[in-house]
């Protein structure tokens, strides 16, 4: 067997994958752990509405009864965003999960690691994983930013969440010659903040540029992936004192409670969520909504040049 054996791609998608039709990859970590229910559920078709009507195919990626999915139904879709009993696979997970047949949701670097084997080139997500707060000591860092290092997905979010040490996550994508590009902006985005106090390596007039930056990367063979920080839009744009004060607040109490491993990022996340209710729900959806929008176009035009 190979890795071919453990994929499941829906025929739409495998014909457009086939054909050069631009497809965008979701992630569903984002549902299960992200979002509540029901409010996920109306999101994940809105997102996959928002990626057709820019004229590319929507691969929602979750790992369901031993197999890589690529494209979800309307059943499995309910399922991952009910997200009762399913774990939460980052790269060391998939092995396990595939071989028991526990039902998990992607993270970023799963996705990724899916959409690379399913020929997938963009890739449409909230915020990434990067560099903890104190990784100095905890050497808590994402499994997404060493995926970046190796598989070649570009990757529209909205930056990250300051939740984390967003200046080493930066050096560490340096440091692992992963490019990182503004859509337009100058800034690197801070996920419910247009800005986070930091410069993206370079800014971008908009997808064809991506879709061209991503087909030299890889003509060059530099394996790994592009990052393109996507700002929150203006109008749903959080005051930055308001979230640092909760994020800072969740922070507190993840020490309290002794929270690590792969359980503090949902526990920042809905911790944050519980102490800002409604509104950085809100903030959260627009934010993916424009990344899928974003990604779409770049799908678009690297169908063009690739
Ligand atoms: N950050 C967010 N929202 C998210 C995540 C991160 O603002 O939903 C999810 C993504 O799936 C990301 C994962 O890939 O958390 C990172 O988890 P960890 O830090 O355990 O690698
Ligand atoms: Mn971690």
């Amino acid at each position: 067997m190979n890795y071919r054996d453990y994929l499941s791609i829906t025929p739409e998608i495998a014909k457009a994958i086939e054909e050069n039709t631009p497809v965008v990859a979701l992630e569903s970590t984002i549902l299960s752990h992200g979002m509540p229910y029901p409010e996920n559920l109306e999101f994940a078709h809105k997102v996959e509405e928002l990626v057709r009507a820019e004229g590319a195919i929507p691969a929602t990626t979750a790992i369901i009864g031993g197999k890589l999915k690529v494209g979800l139904n309307a059943e499995e879709l309910e399922l991952m965003c009910k997200g009762e009993n399913i774990a939460k696979a980052s790269r060391r997970d998939v092995a396990v999960y595939l071989a028991t047949g526990q039902t998990a949701a992607t993270t970023v670097a799963t996705t990724m690691l899916i959409a690379d084997m399913a020929g997938v080139r963009v890739f449409a997500t909230g915020g990434i994983g990067g560099v903890h707060r104190g990784a100095q000591e905890t050497m808590d860092i994402s499994a997404d930013l060493q995926e970046f290092a190796h598989t070649n997905v570009c990757v529209v979010s909205a930056g990250c969440k300051s939740i984390l040490d967003i200046g080493l996550t930066l050096e560490y994508l340096e440091t692992f010659g992963v490019p990182v590009l503004g859509y337009q902006t100058e800034h690197f985005p801070a996920f419910y903040c247009e800005e986070s106090g930091y410069n993206v390596d370079y800014k971008v007039s908009g997808a064809e540029e991506v879709a061209k930056i991503m087909k030299t990367k890889w003509d060059l063979g530099l394996a790994g992936g592009v990052l393109v920080g996507n700002p929150i839009p203006h109008e749903w744009s959080m005051d930055h004192k308001y979230i640092d004060a909760a994020i800072d607040k969740a922070l507190e109490m993840a020490k309290e409670k002794g929270i690590h491993g792969k359980k503090t990022t949902p526990f920042l996340l809905a911790t944050i969520k519980d102490l800002t209710g409604g509104d950085s729900l809100a903030s959260n959806l627009q934010l993916a909504y424009n990344n899928a929008v974003v990604a779409s176009k770049i799908a678009v035009e690297y169908a063009k040049v690739k």
